[in-house]
């Protein structure tokens, strides 16, 4: 009885730090999902694991947005990049990067594509860089690729899908 008493005192604290987690659903401009994300702690920011279905075959830019609105057609709701250390932006630029950039999606014949991306200097927690602020974020998916060093956005075309970022209960 002693023991058993000793087990779930030490296993509740387990069940209640379980790591925080955030998920959202990528829309397009007609309001159809076509894509869903999970985001965990990762190295040094946060880990995003996407997939999408039903969009156009090349490399896609993806960002996490400073605003967590997503108002079609043309998302620009979402404002801009995520840059919570105002730097510039580009994974490839000496003066970035910003928070919310991170590597093109790569999206096959079939129109189905996945990746699992890190956001570094972002985070789950509250704080600098946390990617629930007031307004909250969004990610979102673009019609071309990021150039990876063209400031404020890569040059990454029109807005094709939208999410908020939702945190898991
Ligand atoms: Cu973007
Ligand atoms: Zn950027």
């Amino acid at each position: 009885m002693r023991l058993f008493l000793l087990a779930a005192f030490v296993s509740f604290p387990v069940l209640v730090s379980a790591a925080p987690s955030a998920t959202a659903t990528l829309r397009d401009a007609q309001g159809k999902a076509v894509g869903t994300a999970t985001i965990t702690p990762g190295d040094g920011g946060v880990k995003i694991a996407v997939r999408v279905s039903g969009v156009a075959p090349g490399l896609h830019g993806f960002h996490v947005h400073a605003v967590g609105k997503c108002e079609g057609p043309e998302f620009k709701s979402a404002g801009g990049h995520f840059n919570p250390a105002t730097r510039e932006h580009g994974l490839d630029n000496p003066k970035g990067s910003h928070a919310g950039d991170m590597p093109n999606l790569s999206v096959g014949p079939d129109g189905t594509g996945k990746g699992e991306f890190p956001a570094r200097g972002a985070t789950l927690e509250p704080g600098p860089g946390s990617l629930f602020p007031d307004g909250g974020t969004a990610l979102v998916l673009h019609a071309a690729p990021d150039d990876m060093k063209s400031d404020p956005a890569g040059n990454a075309g029109a807005r094709i899908a939208c999410g908020v970022i939702e945190r898991n209960p």
